[in-house]
């Protein structure tokens, strides 16, 4: 099913006058209020491919009506999203729950749905049907060469498939590691893992990014390789100019300062992108903003200041969402991630940054904190409610979600027992 712009604009009607007023009554607070609406309506966010169908845990998968059963489908789904909310008008692909049968059909689908294809992903972390060796020991770090060259040519296929499609970028994240003490060397599994690393980024074209992601725990207990943004960044290093660290906001231990190591990567050029997600515990992938909604405003107010002051060159991140949930419509969550780190960004925007300098420069806590806080409490939603209808989207997505009974008229189109393909 496609949205059209007839349904938008009857769903936009009954809200518009109050909207309007709201806006004027806005702008009378914020000089910078119009160039706030510009920036966050030319904002995106790339669409994870894994999160279009109801995840799981190892104790139970609950699935959700209509799941999109192939990649065209998938496509549509983000295209709702986008339509909806005009701001995600890219997908990220993980290979092989993705592979496209036709890469030239399904490249010009997605055009046609007004989408491209951000960072593809690669999967080194299951054993897939038919595969030759098995990742039960590892992948890139493996102590078997073997093993190791499968990994790599799997990497290299998704390059590929990601060229075919118009991709710039390679996500590598690697679930190797060990469970119990002794198990492995940890310098040989770094040595391996960068020799690995480095056949695949020759392979890389010239124009393409790598993004490595780090974790410290998960699906190994003791160890993992690549732990944290120290280790990714090393390796990033070695590799060269085009590889980067990527921060996946549920990878780190709890209360880790995440918007320091935001800070510091973009003071070195190093920050490739993000996985949005939200977490209480550990890499819980719950949806963005429902637990810190602070933490991700202090990111996005880093991300304001480095880029307005990006000495280093660090290129644009590439904004992706990575989120798996087991309990709400997938594209409902979607949308909500979308929102919420539309307002963290939209709230960092109306931080008086050169007060804020002032004020850290004079060593005043209580003023940095006010000026840091007044942003943070002020309310944004009419913001992001501009700038969707200025890219002909709806005012309130899921209001305009549910009353266009979006969901039912999937399950119409493609039954109950469809189960998407992902975690
Ligand atoms: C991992 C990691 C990767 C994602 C997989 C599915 O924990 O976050 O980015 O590809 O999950
Ligand atoms: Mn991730
Ligand atoms: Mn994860």
């Amino acid at each position: 099913m496609r949205i059209n712009n007839d349904q938008i604009k009857a769903s936009n009607k009954e809200l518009l006058d109050v909207h309007k007023e709201d806006l004027v009554q806005l702008a009378k607070k914020h000089k910078n209020l119009e160039q706030i609406i510009d920036t966050i309506a030319k904002y995106n966010i790339a669409i994870p491919s894994w999160a279009l169908g109801a995840g799981g845990t190892r104790f139970g998968r609950f699935g959700f009506g209509g799941e999109p059963g192939n990649l065209e489908q998938k496509l549509d789904d983000v295209a709702v999203i986008n339509d909806l909310t005009g701001s995600a008008n890219a997908v990220s692909l993980h290979i092989p729950w993705d592979i496209p049968g036709n890469a030239e059909a399904i490249k010009a689908k997605a055009h046609l749905l007004g989408l491209n294809f951000d960072a593809m992903n690669s999967n080194t972390f299951q054993d897939q049907q038919d595969q030759e060796h098995s990742y039960k020991f590892g992948s890139l770090c493996h102590t078997d060469k073997v093993v190791r060259d499968q990994a790599v040519a799997h990497n290299k296929e998704v390059i590929d498939q990601g060229v075919a499609l118009g991709s710039k970028s390679l996500t590598v994240w690697l679930a190797d590691g060990s469970n119990f003490p002794g198990q492995l060397n940890f310098r040989r599994a770094f040595e391996n893992t960068l020799a690995s690393l480095k056949e695949i980024y020759a392979y890389l074209p010239a124009d393409w990014k790598m993004f490595i992601e780090y974790k410290p725990y998960e699906p190994n207990f003791y160890s993992m390789v690549i732990q944290d943004w120290g280790t990714s960044h090393m390796l990033a290093k070695d590799l060269g100019e085009k590889a980067f660290t990527l921060v996946d906001l549920g990878h780190h231990l709890p209360n880790t300062n995440i918007e320091q190591i935001v800070a510091t990567l973009v003071t070195k050029g190093m920050l490739g992108g993000f996985h949005f997600n939200d977490s209480k515990y550990g890499d819980d992938d719950l949806s963005v903003g429902v637990i810190k909604p602070y933490q991700l405003f202090l990111i996005f107010n880093e991300l304001v200041y480095g880029f307005d002051n990006n000495k280093a060159n660090n290129p644009i991140p590439a904004w992706m969402i990575d989120a798996s949930h087991n309990l709400k419509d997938p594209l409902e969550d979607l949308i909500q991630s979308v929102e919420a780190i539309e307002t963290a960004y939209a709230k960092a925007l109306l931080i008086d940054q050169k007060a804020l300098e002032k004020a850290q420069l004079a060593n005043d806590v209580v003023a940095s904190q006010r000026i840091l806080q007044d942003a943070f409490q002020s309310d944004v939603k009419i913001i992001l409610a501009e700038a969707r209808l200025r890219n002909g989207a709806a005012l309130d997505p899921i209001e305009a979600y549910r009353k266009m009974d979006v969901r039912k008229e999937l399950i119409n189109e493609r039954g109950m027992n469809n189960a998407a393909t992902g975690l």
